[in-house]
C-alpha cells in the first residue's frame, strides 16, 4: 500500500509539471518516456512516442451529448490543470500494466509477451510494428489510413482567407494579429474528406494535439472547423497596452493592423472569421517551431491552426498576474481561444479514421515537415490508391450471353493498392435465382450452395491476385448468373463488399 501510495506521489509530481509544460509531449522531469526510449530506442519519433503509448483519449458527458477528446485534452481534462484529478483514470490498459509492474525500464521488458490490450497481439510484436499495445483497435493487421501531404507551396495556391482577430491566452500574453492561411474547411474538402468524418486531431512535432469537432459544439473548450465565427469588436485600453503599461499591461497592440482601430470599432474581416490553417502573421512567413532545452517550443510556424474566439471578449490579464486590480482582470468564462491554437501543426488526423486502417508513423511528418515546410492529411479522407477487384467471364468483364453446351471459365484478380496486408474477408459468390446464392471456399477448392449465409472464400490480409486466379470452369444450366468478387475492410465474416466487382452471363 505504501509502495502503491510512492508511486501515485511520483505521478503527482510529474503531473504538477504538466501544468507548467502544456507545449511538450516529453514533460520535464518526467521518467517515463525516457524509459521507453531506452527499452526500444528504435522507437524514438514514431506515433508510440507519444502520451497516446500509455494514455487512453476519453469521452464526457454534456447536456445528454458525448464530446470525445484525445489522450492530451483527456489527460488535462480528468486530471486538470491543478492536479486534482486521479491520473489512473487517464491510463489505458498498457499504462496500467507498466504502472502496476513497477513503473520503470524492466517494467516494460516483465511486460513484452503480454497482451495487454487484449486484441490477439503481444506487446513487443506491436510495437516492432508500431502498433498501440494499450489500444485494441490498433493492431499490426491494420494499415495505414488514406493520407495527402500538403508543401507550403500547394497551399499557397489556394484560396487564401486573411483575418484579423484577437489571440486570448489564458496564462500568456494575449495579442491583435492578421493571419493569413487556408480556411481548414477548404483545405479537408481538397483532401476529400469522408461523409463520415466527425472532426479532427492536430499534431505538433513536440506530441501536443488538439481535438476539433466539425460542427459548432456547446462546449466551450471546442473550436469547430466548418463555418464562420461570429463576428468580434477591438477592445482597446491603455491600461492593458504593453507598450504604456511597461509593468501590468498583457496585450500586444503593436502589430501593424491594428493601427488606426478604436476602442469597441466592429471588426470588419471579408468572409468573416474561420478556423484556418494560417501561414502567414502581419503578411510575414511565421517563425518555424522549435525545441528549446528546456522542452518548450517557440516559433508558431510553418503552420498554425488559428480558431477565432467563439464569444467576442476583451483580452484579460494573464491568470498568473498577481495584479487583477485591473480594466479586464482574468476571467475564466472568456473564451481563451489562444490555447487552441496549436503553433507548428504536421499533422491533421481526420477522424474517424477508416475501418481498417490505423495511424501513419508520425516519425516521417515531424520535425523533418517543419524544415520543409509540409502537413499531412490523413484518415476519413478519400483513398486514392483503393484495392481494385476483378471480375471476368471468359476474359470480359460481361454481360455476356453463352449456350449450355459451352465451358465458361470465371477468374478473379486483385489489385491491394493501399490495403495491401490488411485482413480482409475475401468474397467470391455467385446467384443465380432457381438455385439462390453459391459461394466459392478457397480451402476447399470448391462451391458451396446457400445454407443460410454465404462462406467467405478467404480471411487473411489482402494480397495482389496477378495473374488472375480460376474460380470455375465448365458447363452451366440455363440461367442469368451473377458472379462477385468483392473484399471487405474487415474479417468479421459478414459479407460488406466494401471493395466489389460484379459480372453477369445468360446460358441460354
Ligand atoms: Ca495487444
Ligand atoms: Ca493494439
Ligand atoms: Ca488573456
Ligand atoms: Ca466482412
Amino acid at each position: 500500500m505504501k509502495k502503491f501510495a510512492a508511486i501515485m506521489g511520483a505521478i503527482f509530481m510529474v503531473m504538477v509539471t504538466v501544468s507548467v509544460v502544456l507545449s511538450a509531449y516529453h514533460h520535464e522531469g518526467e521518467n517515463d518516456s525516457p524509459n521507453f526510449l531506452a527499452q526500444y530506442p528504435d522507437k524514438a519519433g514514431t506515433k508510440l512516442d507519444h502520451c497516446a503509448l500509455c494514455h487512453t483519449g476519453g469521452k464526457y458527458e454534456q447536456k445528454g451529448k458525448w464530446v470525445s477528446l484525445g489522450s492530451c485534452q483527456w489527460c488535462h481534462y480528468k486530471y486538470g490543470y491543478d492536479g486534482s484529478g486521479n491520473i489512473v483514470d487517464t491510463l489505458n490498459t498498457y499504462g496500467m500494466d507498466y504502472l502496476v509492474s513497477g513503473r520503470n525500464q524492466s517494467a516494460l521488458a516483465a511486460i513484452a509477451d503480454k497482451d495487454s490490450d487484449g486484441d490477439g497481439y503481444g506487446n513487443a510484436v506491436e510495437i516492432a510494428a508500431i502498433r498501440y499495445p494499450g489500444n485494441a483497435n490498433d493492431d499490426p493487421s491494420k494499415v495505414p489510413a488514406p493520407s495527402r501531404v500538403y508543401t507550403k507551396a500547394q497551399l499557397e495556391a489556394m484560396s487564401q482567407h486573411t483575418q484579423f482577430m484577437l489571440m486570448n491566452t489564458s496564462r500568456s500574453g494575449d495579442f491583435y494579429a492578421e493571419y493569413t492561411g487556408v480556411p481548414v474547411e477548404d483545405l479537408l474538402k481538397d483532401a476529400g474528406i469522408l461523409g463520415s468524418a466527425s472532426g479532427i486531431t492536430v499534431f505538433s512535432p513536440d506530441g501536443w494535439s488538439d481535438y476539433h469537432p466539425l460542427e459548432a459544439d456547446p462546449d466551450p473548450e471546442l473550436y469547430h472547423v466548418n463555418g464562420i465565427y461570429p463576428e468580434a469588436l477591438f477592445y482597446y485600453d491603455t491600461e492593458a497596452d504593453t507598450a504604456i503599461n511597461l509593468t501590468d499591461g498583457w496585450c500586444d497592440y503593436g502589430a501593424p493592423s491594428c493601427a488606426g482601430r478604436k476602442h469597441l470599432d466592429s471588426i470588419v474581416n471579408a468572409n468573416g472569421l474561420k478556423m484556418i490553417l494560417a501561414f502567414k502573421r502581419e503578411g510575414q512567413n511565421m517563425e518555424p517551431g522549435v525545441l528549446g532545452d528546456d522542452n518548450k517550443l517557440s516559433g508558431e510556424g510553418p503552420f498554425r491552426i488559428v480558431p477565432p474566439q467563439k464569444v467576442s471578449s476583451p483580452p484579460d490579464q494573464s491568470s498568473n498576474a498577481a495584479n487583477q486590480d485591473v480594466i479586464w482582470p482574468y476571467d475564466y468564462d472568456w473564451d481563451h481561444n489562444a490555447g487552441s491554437a496549436t503553433r507548428t501543426v504536421t499533422i491533421i488526423r481526420v477522424e474517424p479514421l477508416p475501418e481498417g486502417t490505423t495511424d501513419v508513423d508520425v516519425l516521417e511528418a515531424g520535425w523533418k515537415y517543419v524544415d520543409e515546410e509540409k502537413i499531412i492529411v490523413y484518415g476519413a479522407i478519400a483513398d486514392t490508391n483503393p484495392p481494385i477487384p476483378d471480375i471476368k467471364i471468359n476474359g470480359q468483364d460481361g454481360p455476356l450471353t453463352v449456350s449450355t453446351g459451352d465451358s465458361i471459365s470465371v477468374t478473379v484478380g486483385l489489385a491491394a493498392g493501399s490495403r495491401l496486408g490488411q485482413n480482409a474477408d475475401w468474397w467470391v459468390v455467385a446467384y443465380e435465382s432457381a438455385t439462390n446464392w453459391w459461394s466459392y471456399v478457397y480451402a476447399q477448392q470448391s462451391w458451396i450452395g446457400w445454407s443460410g449465409a454465404l462462406q467467405p472464400c478467404l480471411q487473411t490480409g489482402l494480397f495482389n491476385v496477378s495473374p488472375a486466379f480460376q474460380v470455375f470452369s465448365g458447363r452451366l444450366w440455363p440461367g442469368v448468373y451473377d458472379f462477385y468478387f468483392a473484399v471487405d475492410s474487415n474479417s468479421d465474416g459478414n459479407p460488406q463488399g466494401t471493395w466489389l466487382d460484379m459480372a453477369r452471363v445468360t446460358v441460354q
